[in-house]
């Protein structure tokens, strides 16, 4: 007997065995929540939990149990956001919805007939296609936020935990360079987190916030054209006859073959770009192979290699197996070692990879009607990622969309209609073939920024961070980051205790080179460690790794006499690989006030780092238990995962580097990033909140002879220090 726990878990995911289930139980919930059966307006309550129920339906859909047929599928399951055509229609859906809660005054109404959509589209669409159209009203629409979206390794375990394998050893990937490093791209929380951030930033524009409000923005001209789109012929007599609710209605039928025919104007009318969208979409992506290849180095192995252009015709080495992973009952299939790329999408892949190279040789890229524009990394990344020419204004001839491109042409070597995991973001990052493929588009971004002149930092704040106690400094040994176990210090103000025991007399003591706290009984580490924890995750036991919590002291100077506000920027990166400025790992930044000529001691755990998700999931588990926080609105399930904010590092204790920036914050304009969401990898709901190009001061050479430029820069900055700790594994 499957009770509503175990639907929501996702353990009941043959269709035929969840439909009986579901069907009663959905009624049950639908008798007393929907207007069909509930006399007067429901309440917003009863409405989110019925976003909620399809949300959660449409993922319990594709969730995986393995070794059973669905004898009948419900739809045609193949969807892919990497496809454009698919795309289209799950934007188009977003648009139909924006609009439907427009067409009364009356919210709760509204609401109704935006879920009642939603539930009419399951009929006959794949359930991803709808879920991801559903997931971009909810995340970006303001009524649509009202919903409810569970998160999405909440509602459906099955199909963010591993696969269980066939042998005793966790082994999905198939040969190649690392197998080893399953534990780590199948982790439950880094796999939501992709599938989550392509919903925050769609390539293909987000939807209207208001509908009316766009209605009111949008020039009669520009509506008139996209209701001739709808009513061939009657698009002005329609505008002009009708109230905002009733066009609401009209433009609620357009579908995506409609979209992809439009003006880009019109395009553009409708759906506008995420702030820095390409630029985003190169930098969360570095930063995950950032993080990639510091986990790789902590199991001895080799930093990633690019699945480059030569090797496209050649047997690709590493398969995957994802053991039963399922779209609607049908499974994700199996990638064989040693296959190839069928030779049409070697040639395309290679003509598009070539069009991106020769722009950002020549400086410029094509745009529609042979123009040119200069390039920067908001457009190369709009260039690169996927290509939507109504919102880029890029020619879609030369720049097809090559990230897109490879998913899909990888995708399609494991057979079957819904192919290979690749195919979407919810299980891309578990092959080891994504991180190859993303290494060659990010090796296009680094040659843009490679070839750009180094950072001058001549507007640093005027703070000093110190790189020695001693007049002669060796780099690496700041003595003003100072770390401690978040478990040994008092709970409370930990600021206060911070300014106790690192500041005032104490101001000019080393507490890196000694274990203990001179002012107290706060012991000072130079050690962090990660563990592999063990948790009920579904209807299994999965492994994940996590760290142990600590709080980060850093000393700051104000040398002006007036009072400055400062970023700190603090990044990580392995020793053996800190000359490359690429292997630099955001961990954390944030705002500061330096009273004049004050020495400040900054205090900063690292539940509370700019990159990871908030609020912090302290374990898969976690996420299961919490449910659904009525106050999180699905922006802020958006970030990196906490349990995953270190690299592994080893047992013998891996050496780090560990680095402190500030830059002044009037020219940064950083937010505030509150409790919601991550603000280094999702932005905020309107703006980026760092005026600085991203991966800042990491986004451009650092000039001179490559293996000392980046110690030799952070010796010379007053506003920068570094230090050297170690990562140890423990288990
Ligand atoms: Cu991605």
């Amino acid at each position: 007997v499957v009770d509503r726990e175990q639907a929501l878990r996702g353990d009941h995911t043959d269709l035929d065995e969840l439909k009986p289930f579901v069907g009663p139980w959905c009624a049950a919930e639908i008798r007393r929540h929907s207007r069909h059966y509930h006399r007067g307006m429901a309440t917003v309550n009863q409405l989110r939990q019925r976003s909620d129920l399809l949300f959660t339906q449409l993922l319990v859909a594709q969730g995986g149990k393995p070794g059973r047929r669905v004898r009948r599928p419900v739809a045609e399951p193949r969807f892919s956001w990497f496809d454009p055509v698919d795309a289209a229609e799950a934007t188009a859906l977003a648009f139909r919805l924006s609009a439907l809660a427009a067409t009364t005054t009356r919210v709760s109404t509204a609401l109704e007939r935006v879920l009642d959509h939603v539930e009419e589209e399951t009929d006959g669409q794949p359930p991803e296609l709808v879920r991801q159209g559903f997931a971009l009203f909810v995340t970006h629409n303001r009524d649509g936020r009202r919903l409810s979206k569970p998160r999405t390794a909440s509602a459906a375990p099955g199909l963010f935990s591993p696969p269980p394998a066939r042998t005793s050893k966790l082994a999905v990937s198939l040969g190649g360079e690392s197998p080893q490093l399953d534990y780590w791209r199948e982790d439950v929380l880094l796999n939501e987190h992709h599938q989550h951030w392509h919903e925050v930033y769609p390539y293909a524009g987000l939807p209207p916030k208001d509908f009316n409000a766009w209605v009111g923005a949008t020039p009669k001209s520009t509506l008139i054209a996209i209701m001739d789109v709808l009513r061939p012929g009657q698009g002005a007599a329609f505008v002009n006859a009708r109230s905002n609710a009733q066009l609401a209605q009209e433009f609620a039928r357009i579908r995506g073959f409609q979209l992809r025919n439009l003006d880009r104007a019109h395009y553009r009318a409708m759906f506008r770009p995420n702030d820095r969208q390409g630029e985003l979409f190169f930098y969360m992506h570095q930063q995950m192979l950032a993080r990639y290849d510091a986990e790789l180095l902590s199991n001895g192995l080799a930093r990633v290699k690019p699945l480059s252009q030569a090797s496209l015709s050649k047997p690709i080495p590493e398969g995957y197996d994802p053991e039963g992973f399922r779209v609607f009952g049908i499974a994700f299939t199996k990638r064989n070692q040693n296959k190839t790329l069928d030779p049409a999408s070697v040639t395309s892949l290679r003509r598009q990879h070539k069009a991106i190279r020769d722009a950002i040789t020549r400086g410029t890229l094509k745009t529609v009607g042979a123009q040119a524009t200069a390039i920067d990394p908001n457009l190369l990344g709009e260039a690169t990622e996927a290509a939507t020419w109504q919102i880029s204004g890029l020619d879609p001839n030369e720049y097809p969309g090559l990230h897109n491109s490879g998913h899909g042409a990888i995708a399609a070597l494991s057979p079957g209609q819904v192919g290979g995991v690749m195919t979407s973001t919810a299980t891309a990052v578990r092959d080891q073939v994504f991180w190859r493929w993303h290494k060659a588009i990010d090796d296009l971004s680094a040659e843009w920024q490679e070839a750009r002149p180094a950072n001058n930092f001549a507007d640093a704040p005027n703070v000093l961070v110190r790189d020695s106690l001693v007049a002669q400094a060796t780099p690496w040994a700041s003595p003003d980051i100072i770390l401690c176990r978040t478990a040994d210090l008092p709970q409370g103000n930990v600021s206060a205790r911070g300014t106790q025991l690192f500041g005032g007399a104490q101001w000019n003591v080393d507490f890196t080179a000694r274990p203990s706290a001179g002012a107290g009984t706060v012991t000072t580490i130079s050690e962090l460690t990660t563990t592999m924890a063990t948790t009920a995750f579904g209807n299994r036991q999965i492994r994940y790794l996590t760290h142990e919590p600590f709080t980060t002291f850093i000393r700051v100077e104000n040398l002006k006499t007036t009072a400055q506000r400062v970023t700190l920027r603090v990044f990580l990166a392995p020793a053996a690989q800190a000359a490359d400025r690429r292997a630099w790992i955001e961990i954390d930044k944030f705002l500061v006030d330096l009273p004049a000529k004050a020495k400040v001691v900054v205090a900063r755990s690292d539940k509370e780092s700019s990159v990871v998700k908030r609020k912090v999931d302290l374990s898969p588990n976690q996420v299961l238990a919490a449910g659904n926080d009525p106050d999180d609105d699905s922006y802020c399930d958006c970030g990196w995962p906490y349990t995953l904010l270190l690299p592994r590092g080893n047992a013998n204790g891996m050496q780090f580097r560990l680095l402190v920036l500030c830059t002044d914050a009037k020219i940064d304009k950083v937010g505030s990033p509150g409790e919601c969401g991550s603000m280094s990898f999702c932005g905020a709901v309107d703006r980026y909140p760092d005026a600085r190009e991203m991966g800042y001061p990491f986004n451009r050479p650092f000039g001179g002879a490559p293996a000392d430029a980046i110690e030799r820069a952070i010796l010379s900055l007053s506003n920068a220090g570094a230090r050297t700790i170690t990562i140890r594994h423990t288990n």
